[in-house]
Order: structure tokens, then C-alpha cells, then sequence
């Protein structure tokens, strides 16, 4: 769905992160200091038939064929974080997918000049997160722990 037609809700939640091929070789991952839990990472490169089904939604548009064949032109970093929030605050931290309309201090606003080489991926809410997750991750790829961390980010009353 479009981000426009997610509902978002403040729970335990998981989100699918990537990022893309610019990113990596521009090194953008040392931009991600989430306060979330990291509960799956991989390097891929993808088929051009994978990033189809990751940009199903997209098929109409006239940039389809350009966004695929640039997500499949070299290493993926992907990943599922987890947290109360974090599919919503994933992307306030990416910013907006033009960057002339993202902020300064969000990672496309500072990285990404063109919307076409705009670094990051980031779901657009609950409903495109669960399916992009089980797209990219099989099951037995993500991992539960807990971090001694976790009570004081969370609280217990
Ligand atoms: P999002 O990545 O912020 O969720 P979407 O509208 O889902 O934005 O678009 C997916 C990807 O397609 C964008 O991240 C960008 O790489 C590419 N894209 C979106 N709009 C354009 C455009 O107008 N020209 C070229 N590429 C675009």
C-alpha cells in the first residue's frame, strides 16, 4: 500500500531496511545508530526479478524499470530492525524519497542528490513491512534476544 493508506500503531513492530547500491559504496551505513534491535542483516545482490517483486507496487510507474534495474546493479545491505515505533522513525530517519523535499539531518536529505540515487529504502508501514520482510528474510534469518539495554529504553511500569 501506499504510505498514505498504512495505519500506524506505537507497538513492538519489525521494519525491512536497505541500503541500496549507492549507499553502499558511498558507505551509508554508518549512518544508521538506531536505538532499535538489529534482528537481521545480509549483503545481497539481487536478481532484477527480485527487485520487481520488492517494487510490485511500483509497476506502473514510469521509473519501474530504472528503480530495478539500479536496486539490482550491486550489493544490498538488508535488514530488520525492531521496536515500539521503529517503522515509522525508520522513516523519519531516512527522510522524505525526494531529497529537494527531505531535511537536513535525515540520511537521503544529506546524502542523495537525485530521487533516483536516494541511498535507503525504508517500509512504508506495517503492511508493506511484513511482506518485504518475508520477501527478503526467511524465518530462520532473524533472531530473538534481549539486550541488557532494553529495560531502561523501554521502562517495566
Ligand atoms: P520510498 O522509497 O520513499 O518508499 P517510493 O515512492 O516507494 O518511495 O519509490 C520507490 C523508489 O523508486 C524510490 O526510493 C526511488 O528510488 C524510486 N523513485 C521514486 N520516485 C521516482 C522518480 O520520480 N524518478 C525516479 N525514481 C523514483
Amino acid at each position: 500500500p501506499a504510505a498514505d493508506q498504512e495505519v500506524f500503531a506505537a507497538e513492538m513492530e519489525r521494519t525491512f531496511i536497505a541500503i541500496k547500491p549507492d549507499g553502499v559504496q558511498r558507505g551509508a551505513e554508518d549512518c544508521l545508530e538506531l536505538g532499535f534491535k538489529l534482528v537481521g542483516i545480509k549483503v545481497v545482490v539481487p536478481s532484477k526479478d527480485f527487485a520487481q517483486k520488492h517494487y510490485h507496487d511500483l509497476k506502473e510507474r514510469p521509473f519501474f524499470n530504472g528503480s530495478c534495474d539500479f536496486l539490482s546493479s550491486g550489493p544490498v545491505i538488508a535488514m530488520v530492525w525492531e521496536g515500539e515505533g521503529v517503522i515509522r522513525y525508520g522513516r523519519k530517519l531516512i527522510g522524505a524519497t525526494d531529497r529537494q523535499k527531505s531535511e537536513h539531518g535525515t540520511i537521503r536529505g544529506d546524502l542523495a542528490v537525485v530521487v533516483g540515487r536516494n541511498i535507503i529504502h525504508g517500509s512504508n508501514g506495517p503492511v508493506t513491512a511484513k511482506d518485504e520482510i518475508n520477501l527478503w528474510f526467511k524465518p530462520q534469518e532473524l533472531v530473538s534476544y534481549t539486550t541488557n539495554a532494553e529495560k531502561w529504553i523501554y521502562g517495566d511500569n
